[in-house]
């Protein structure tokens, strides 16, 4: 394998909405480059990038994968270019963002049919957050109903004047064949074999028009924010190519102009051309600046320790992915940040302190591992049986430590209670989903403490499917999963003030403790408020805890149904004791009564967890759709119409969400998807409050009236 130095190395993430064709365009230009035999294609499941049995099954990426190709830059000497296949869905988002992290520049891929989608749009502006030149390519050229114009029209709207076609497109639809390059006023055409290589000709004279039209608007944008450059326009009307090359270069990197390129992956058309651009135009790692972390022990605020990227500056690696081979064991995925490795390596963890030997060092391409004897700095490599190290570590050399910052984690948006087919399996289930969470950093694994049951949690319903299809097939572990307990919580309206009193002194030793307590409602999410405002010992100060904990611990079961009572507060302002019988069990029996009582006042209600959904589908469905939300008791919040497929943004009470994959699955024959995340507690209202009520009742025996005393 050839050694390639940081100047030779191009680091890009394949971003864009679901369907764009980027796992179709990474394995066509891998394919270009000659480093597959044969072009890899979604329908036979044979890309580099899906190479997970889950993605092959559903057609579509779940995870970030990193495959490369060997192709020449400018200077003639080959370039290898990193490409980190993102997957399009939002279900897996984390995973695009977190590639974000080890790439110098996106390749924003835009379907020519469908246009600027939302994943489109989430992918531009985490590019944008992360300060990333953004290349972008309108894939799909030959889909039948791809129109180039309007949807660079729609870039060009969305994203302004910074957007700039450097490529015109030769023919339409399935009559695309090919691209003129306006930068070098030329035309590639493509043969009908696929082997994704060009005939390079002189324009058609039906393009020349168009062509220099195009070149010179080109030519402007550039020029525009370079003073040498502009003055040089005005002089000449034109700038000679290489110094266009130039101007081109630095206005990607400074992201005043977005490049625009036409492909068509499946047929293989315009990938010689991307990959030219590719390694010409985008920056090598380095370009950006130097890598940011932070001394170890730093506080917060601190300011940042960087590194060259270069090989000159000590060693220091970050592991961005994580994958749990069942046959090769752990592998990890990182990049370079500083330095230089070489296989067989000793470097320390600096995250968690330990060393650990980089045996066997590899170059990811797809699924396999090709053996390589060094990196330099900025390149992507894997290592396989690191000891401790997972997703986010940092390491290095041990007499300059640094940590980078890892990737944010996902909450769980939905959790399933999680329940083994058998016995045997309930041993094996821990242990496995262990090594999946390794692997899969959004997905959760817990024990719920009030019910006993495992949980498992995901970022959306498919996600956690994805996780137990996996089980099955890697680690031969069957679980069903059953719908989650919503988690309901009861809370109060009105207000209290009551005395409990408990009193038993019949006969030898007694108890006596006797609490006045007024309560009253606090704003969502505020939790529990105990204030306590006994002056001159009507309760001696030792026994007031034990108010709170009998109060704190009443709420804890609930006095509805069962949920915890939350946003609440409690003043305790008077009360009494008794010299002998009074005891911290029988203060905590006289809050907890006190609580009952109060309770009983202070109208009680049950609230319930709403969340933020966003429904993507074909417009066609949209009225459809939005009755079905309201049903679901949901309040539309609004909509975003896009080329033909039309986002709904509503709020809905998880309780009614918790089967909504499968019925918009049918509704839209396939086509939608949603995503949703936590809002807020809102209350449940009275007619389903009652069921929920009576079920828990039926269930636990639960009522308001049935403990202690
Ligand atoms: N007509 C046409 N179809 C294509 C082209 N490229 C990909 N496709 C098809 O479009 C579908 C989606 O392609 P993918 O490569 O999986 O798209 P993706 O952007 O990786 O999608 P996610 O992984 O879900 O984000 C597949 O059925 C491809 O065969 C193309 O150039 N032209
Ligand atoms: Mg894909």
């Amino acid at each position: 394998m050839k050694l390639y130095d940081t100047a030779h190395l191009r680091n890009l993430a394949v971003a864009g909405h679901s369907g764009g064709g980027k796992t179709t365009l990474v394995a066509a230009a891998l394919y270009t480059a000659g480093a597959t035999s044969a072009q890899g294609r979604i329908e036979t499941g044979t890309t580099p990038t899906d190479f997970d049995e889950q993605a092959i099954l559903r057609r579509s990426s779940i995870a970030s994968a990193v495959a490369f190709a060997e192709w020449p830059g400018p200077d003639r000497a080959l370039c290898k270019l990193n490409f980190v296949d993102t997957p399009g869905q939002t279900l897996f988002q984390h995973e695009a963002a977190a590639a974000l992290d080890v790439v110098d520049c996106v390749v924003l891929v835009v379907d020519a049919a469908s246009g600027v989608q939302v994943q489109t749009l989430r992918a531009w502006e985490a590019a944008a957050a992360h300060g990333l030149p953004v290349i972008v390519v309108l894939g799909r050229a030959d889909h039948e109903h791809a129109d180039i114009p309007a949807v660079l029209g729609a870039v060009r709207e969305r994203w302004g004047r910074g957007v700039g076609a450097v490529q015109a497109p030769i023919g339409a639809q399935r009559g695309f064949q090919g691209v003129i390059d306006l930068v070098a006023m030329s035309a590639r055409l493509y043969p009908s074999a696929g082997s994704g290589k060009a005939r390079i000709v002189a324009i058609d004279d039906a393009y020349a028009d168009a062509a220099k039209a195009g070149h010179e608007a080109l030519v402007e944008l550039v020029a525009e924010g370079d003073d040498a450059l502009l003055e040089e326009f005005f002089d000449t009307g034109t700038i000679p190519p290489e110094h266009l090359q130039a101007g081109l270069r630095a206005a990607l990197l400074d992201r005043r102009l977005f490049p625009v390129l036409i492909t068509a992956g499946a047929a293989n058309l315009g990938t010689d051309a991307l990959l030219d651009f590719l390694a010409a135009y985008a920056p090598a790692p380095g370009a950006r600046g130097p890598a940011s972390g932070a001394a170890l022990g730093a506080a917060a605020d601190a300011a940042p320790l960087t590194r060259p990227v270069s090989d000159a500056a000590p060693l220091s690696l970050f592991v961005f992915k994580t994958l749990a081979d069942p046959f090769a064991g752990r592998l990890s995925l990182f990049q370079v940040r500083s330095g230089h490795v070489k296989s067989d390596e000793t470097v320390v963890n600096f995250t968690r302190q330990g060393t650990e030997r980089l045996a066997h060092l590899s170059l990811p391409q797809g699924k396999l591992l090709i053996p390589v004897a060094e990196l330099h700095a900025g390149d992507l490599g894997v290592v396989a049986k690191l000891k401790e190290t997972l997703t986010g570590d940092s390491l290095g050399d041990k007499s300059a430590p640094i940590l980078y910052p890892p990737a944010a984690r996902p909450e769980a948006a939905i959790h399933f209670a999680l329940e083994a087919k058998s016995r045997a399996d309930e041993d094996k289930v821990g242990l496995a989903l262990h090594k999946m969470l390794e692997e899969d950093v959004a997905l959760h694994f817990d024990r719920d403490a009030s019910t006993g049951e495992f949980l498992l949690g995901g970022t959306g319903q498919q996600h956690v499917e994805i996780a137990v299809a996996r089980l099955k097939q890697r680690y031969n572990v069957e679980v069903k999963l059953r719908a989650p307990r919503v988690a309901y919580r009861e809370t109060i309206l009105g207000r209290a003030d009551v005395q409990g009193r408990y009193k038993k002194q019949t006969g030898g030793h007694g108890q006596f403790g006797d609490c006045k307590i007024r309560m009253e409602p606090l704003a969502r999410g505020a939790g529990f408020e105990f204030v306590n405002e006994i002056f001159g010992g009507a309760i001696p100060r030792n026994f007031i805890p034990a108010v709170e904990k009998g109060i704190q611990e009443s709420a804890q079961r609930g006095y509805l149904a069962g949920y915890p009572v939350v946003d609440f507060r409690v003043v305790l302002y008077d009360g009494a004791y008794h010299d002998v019988d009074s005891s911290e069990l029988a203060f905590k029996v006289a809050g907890s009564l006190a609580f009952k009582k109060a309770m009983e006042q202070a109208r009680p209600v049950l609230i319930e967890p709403v969340m933020e959904v966003e429904v993507e589908s074909p417009d066609e469905f949209t009225g459809d759709l939005i009755g079905d939300l309201n049903a679901r008791r949901g309040r539309i919040e609004g909509m975003l119409p896009r080329n033909g497929s039309e986002l709904i943004r509503a709020q809905v009470p998880l309780a009614e969400m918790l089967s909504y994959q499968s019925d918009l699955t049918a509704k839209t024959q396939g086509r939608g998807s949603f995503h949703m995340r936590f809002s807020h507690y809102d209350l449940v209202p009275a007619l389903q409050a009652d069921k929920i009520v009576a079920k828990a009742r039926a269930e636990h025996g639960h009522a308001a009236s049935t403990e202690e005393e």
